[in-house]
C-alpha cells in the first residue's frame, strides 16, 4: 500500500509521511527510524548549539541510508552559522520554521538541498514559492510550538489554490482519518509532530511521553501571544505563570521565564516548569509503540477512509 504523490518523488521516499522537526525532541534516533521506515525524519535543531546539531547528523547517517531532513529554527541567534553547516553536511532536506527562510534559499538550493519552508498563511506561501521552494508545509493552529492563526481545514485548500508545487499539511493530524482529511483538502503529504514524540524511538524523557498519553480534548492552551510568538502547549504551572503575564503585557517578563524551558521539558522531564509543546492532537496519542508501526498505520487507515469514502458515495 503506498500513497505516491509529488511529495514522495520529490524527497525520494515511500511514503509521504514527515515527521515534524521538534526542537529539543526529534534527536537522530526518532528520525533515522522514520526515514527506515519509509516516510521522512526531521532533526529538530531549535536553539542547539552547532556542534551538537553536526553530531546529530552525522548520527542520522549512520542510522539511516535513507534521506531525512532537519528543522532549521529561524529565530535562533547562531542561524547563520547552522545554515552554513548543514550546506556542508549536504543534509538532503530541510524545513524552516518561526520565519522568513528567503535569506538561505540560494545557499540552500546551490547545494542541492530540497527546501520545504513552514508556513502559517497564504501570502508566506507565495513568497516562497516565488524564490524557489520545492513544497510548501502548510501548519495549521491545532500544532505545537510557534502556531500562526489559522486552521488547518481553512488553511491548506488555500495554500493548494494559491501555489503550483507540493502542500504538506500539518497540524492536527494524528491517525490514517486526519491523513485522509489532509488528501482531501489537495495536500500531498502529511507532517506529524506530536504522534511522533510517542514514538519509542523519541528520546525525550518518559514523563513527558506519559503526560501526552494522558493529555485530553482541551489540555493544551497557547501562550505568549503578548510577544509575537504564540506557542502552544499542554497546561502547567509553567504555562499558567505565562499567561498571566500575558494578561499583563509583560513580554521581556515571558521571554526571561520561557528561556531554557522546553530543554527542561524533553530533556529533564519537568513536566511543573518545563515548556511542554505539544499539539491539539495529543488527545489522540495513545501507546507508545515503534515509529515504523506508527508511519505503517497511517498509511494503512489512510488508504482504508480514502476507499471507504468513495464506496460509500456509490451506495
Ligand atoms: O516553527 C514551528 N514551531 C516551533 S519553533 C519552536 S522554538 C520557539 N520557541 C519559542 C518561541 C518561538 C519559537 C517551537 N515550535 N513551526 C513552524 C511554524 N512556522 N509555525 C508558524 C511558523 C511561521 C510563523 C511566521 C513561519 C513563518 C512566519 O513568518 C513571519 C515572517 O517573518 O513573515
Amino acid at each position: 500500500m503506498t500513497l505516491m504523490t509529488r511529495v514522495t518523488k520529490l524527497l525520494d521516499i515511500e511514503h509521504p509521511i514527515i515527521q515534524g522537526g521538534m526542537a529539543w525532541t526529534a534527536t537522530a534516533e526518532l528520525s533515522a527510524a522514520v526515514s527506515n521506515a519509509g516516510g521522512i525524519g526531521v532533526i529538530g535543531a531549535g536553539h542547539m548549539p552547532t556542534d551538537l546539531l553536526r553530531e546529530q547528523i552525522r548520527l542520522a547517517k549512520t542510522l539511516t541510508d535513507r534521506p531525512f531532513g532537519v528543522n532549521l529554527m529561524l529565530l535562533t541567534p547562531h542561524i547563520d552559522d547552522i545554515v552554513q553547516m548543514v550546506i556542508d553536511e549536504r543534509v538532503p532536506m530541510v524545513t524552516t520554521g518561526a520565519g522568513n527562510p528567503g535569506k538561505y534559499m540560494a545557499g540552500l538550493k546551490e547545494a542541492d538541498i530540497k527546501v520545504v519552508p513552514i508556513v502559517p498563511s497564504v501570502a508566506l506561501a507565495k513568497r516562497m514559492e516565488s524564490i524557489g521552494a520545492d513544497a510548501i508545509i502548510g501548519e495549521g493552529m491545532e500544532a505545537g510550538g510557534h502556531i500562526g492563526e489559522l486552521t488547518t481545514m481553512v488553511l491548506i485548500p488555500q495554500l493548494v489554490d494559491a501555489v503550483e508545487v507540493p502542500v504538506i499539511a500539518a497540524g492536527g493530524i494524528a491517525d490514517g482519518r486526519g491523513v485522509a482529511a489532509a488528501f482531501a483538502l489537495g495536500a500531498e503529504g502529511v507532517q506529524l509532530g506530536t504522534r511522533f514524540m510517542c514514538a519509542e524511538e523519541c528520546t525525550i524523557h518518559p514523563a513527558i511521553k506519559e503526560q501526552v498519553l494522558k493529555a485530553k480534548d482541551r489540555d493544551t492552551v497557547v501562550t505568549g501571544r503578548s510577544t509575537g510568538h504564540p506557542v502552544r502547549v499542554l497546561k502547567n504551572k509553567l504555562a499558567r505563570q505565562i499567561m498571566e503575564l500575558d494578561r499583563e503585557n509583560k513580554v521581556e517578563e515571558i521571554e526571561a521565564l520561557g528561556a531554557g524551558k522546553l530543554a527542561l521539558a524533553m530533556r529533564q522531564g519537568d513536566i511543573d516548569m518545563g515548556s511542554l509543546m505539544a499539539g491539539q492532537s495529543a488527545a489522540m496519542v495513545c501507546r507508545i509503540e515503534p515509529a515504523a508501526d506508527i508511519v505503517h498505520e497511517l498509511v494503512r487507515d489512510a488508504d482504508t477512509v480514502i476507499r471507504g469514502m468513495t464506496s460509500a458515495l456509490d451506495a
